[in-house]
């Protein structure tokens, strides 16, 4: 059994995060739009998803999953369900939903993160917004990136099951989330994050361990993984970026 992944080609995006998943868990997956049309792959079969001719459950948007006649949608729903099958959930009920609550939560940072460069409009080019993103740029690094890394921090200072996890007492795709996106937020913002990465012992701890992780470094040494780039939604900006 092998899961289709649907995501656009051209860099991690919101992709990356049930992609992960996938990776960390070494379970059979294809980028569908990774593939070439030969293969069944292409944006062809993705847009085919994204216009109701596979059937009625139309995915608003990319990433999406397909397990057999389940369509999943969503970054953090996604990552979720995959994570939830495949070891990378905690056990308890009460973690297991709080570990949602995290992913929809790095979900929204993730969205602000792409409006910090598109605060006008995603349909504008950057080029025609330059203004409005400087001014959003401020804000996002000197209140939201401080807000949500600190929320992360405090959640490993007062996991009772140590710091080693934002929830439970293994690594979750929760954590994979925290990665990516605090890769992302490095990429995009080098300044600021060299500035503040000492205020975040615990998130630079789990950071690198899951680099450690052995699955999840072979991926990161594959081709399989993509480099962040300014067509995605972590962009560099130099412009946009302070200490
Ligand atoms: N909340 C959704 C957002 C999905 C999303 O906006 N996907 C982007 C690519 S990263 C897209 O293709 N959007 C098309 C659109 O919104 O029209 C998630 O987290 O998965």
């Amino acid at each position: 059994m092998s899961y289709d992944l649907y995501y656009w080609p051209m860099g991690p995006g919101r992709g990356e995060y049930p992609r992960l998943v996938l990776e960390a868990a070494e379970v059979a997956y294809r980028d569908v739009a990774r593939l070439a049309e030969s293969e069944g792959g292409g944006m062809k079969a993705m847009t085919a998803f994204l216009s109701g001719e596979r059937g009625p459950l139309i995915p608003f948007a990319p990433p999406f999953l397909i397990d057999g006649d389940l369509v999943i949608s969503q970054a953090a729903e996604t990552s979720a369900y995959l994570g939830e099958k495949h070891g990378l959930a905690p056990l308890r009920e009460a973690d297991r939903q709080f570990a949602r609550s995290i992913a929809f939560t790095t979900a929204d940072l993730v969205a602000e993160a792409h409006d910090v460069h598109h605060p006008v409009g995603t349909g504008l080019y950057y080029e025609d917004q330059k203004s409005e993103s400087k001014r959003r740029a401020e804000g996002f690094r000197n209140e939201r990136i401080p807000k949500f890394l600190g929320w992360y921090e405090k959640l490993l200072s007062n996991n009772p099951e140590g710091p080693d996890f934002l929830v439970g007492d293994r690594l979750t795709y929760a954590d994979l989330g925290l990665f990516q996106t605090w890769l992302g937020l490095e990429y995009a913002f080098p300044r600021r994050m060299a500035n503040i990465a000492g205020d975040y012992p615990k998130i630079r701890s789990l950071v690198e361990r899951v680099s450690r992780h052995e699955a999840v470094a072979a991926y990161l040494a594959s081709e399989r993984r993509l480099p962040f780039n300014e067509s995605g939604i972590f962009r560099h900006y130099p412009e946009l970026d302070a200490e």
